[in-house]
């Protein structure tokens, strides 16, 4: 069975843009309800699952939609509290200078990312990719869908745009909310790490694995 990781930070660690009471419901409630349900369904279903990523591709691959999802869901949410941080410091290094040189810098990569989050119709992420070569790339998913791992992107840093992530904080307003977030909370020596793994430099983040039953 899978365990709710723990959140990586205090739960009133990222105020003023996301509340205590946004990261309680969030955490055990949103993100502790997709790991329960898919601790049982794998139990239904008498599944010993190996990784999370391997449930995922499975579910995938055999069109199981309702394992998908709450699969998915759990290790979105997973990669969502370890790629931000209550000490936010600029990007570095390599992935500065990726950002410089196909982004236009810093700012210019917050207005895209906060346009595309904006743009997205109903539930789902934002993400910061980046391909095998260290191209960059602001991809949107709906619902449960992920970064597009299939295409062999890797994830840098991720925003969760269901409403259940912002509505207490910041109600309808999902631009302000993106804009707020990106200002503050991305965790970007996490994400220079999984830009590195990108390249075949370091690990990429995986899901904490799965424990006896
Ligand atoms: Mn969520």
């Amino acid at each position: 069975m899978f365990l709710l990781p723990p959140l990586p930070y205090p739960h009133d660690a990222l105020m003023p843009v996301l509340s205590a009471r946004t990261l309680h419901h969030h955490h055990e409630k949103h993100h502790g309800g997709y790991v329960k349900a898919l601790n049982d369904l794998l139990e239904a279903a008498d599944i010993v699952p190996d990784t999370l990523e391997a449930v995922i591709a499975a579910a995938s691959k055999s069109r199981n939609q309702q394992l998908f999802n709450n699969a998915a869901q759990a290790r979105n949410h997973s990669f969502f509290w370890a790629a931000m941080t209550a000490s936010p410091a600029p990007p570095t290094g390599d992935l500065a200078a990726a950002i410089s040189a196909q982004m236009g810098g810093l700012p210019a990569l917050k207005a895209a990312f906060v346009e595309a989050g904006t743009a997205l119709f109903g539930s789902g992420w934002v993400w910061l990719v980046s391909d095998a070569k260290g191209k960059l790339a602001i991809t949107v998913s709906h619902d449960a869908q992920d970064w597009k791992a299939e295409a062999g992107a890797t994830p840098l840093i991720v925003c969760d745009l269901w409403e259940h992530a912002y509505y207490l904080d910041h109600q309808e307003d999902r631009r302000g909310f993106l804009s707020a977030w990106f200002d503050a909370l991305p965790n970007w020596a996490f994400a220079g790490r999984q830009y590195a793994a990108a390249q075949g430099r370091g690990e990429k983040w995986t899901h904490p694995a799965p424990v006896a039953a």
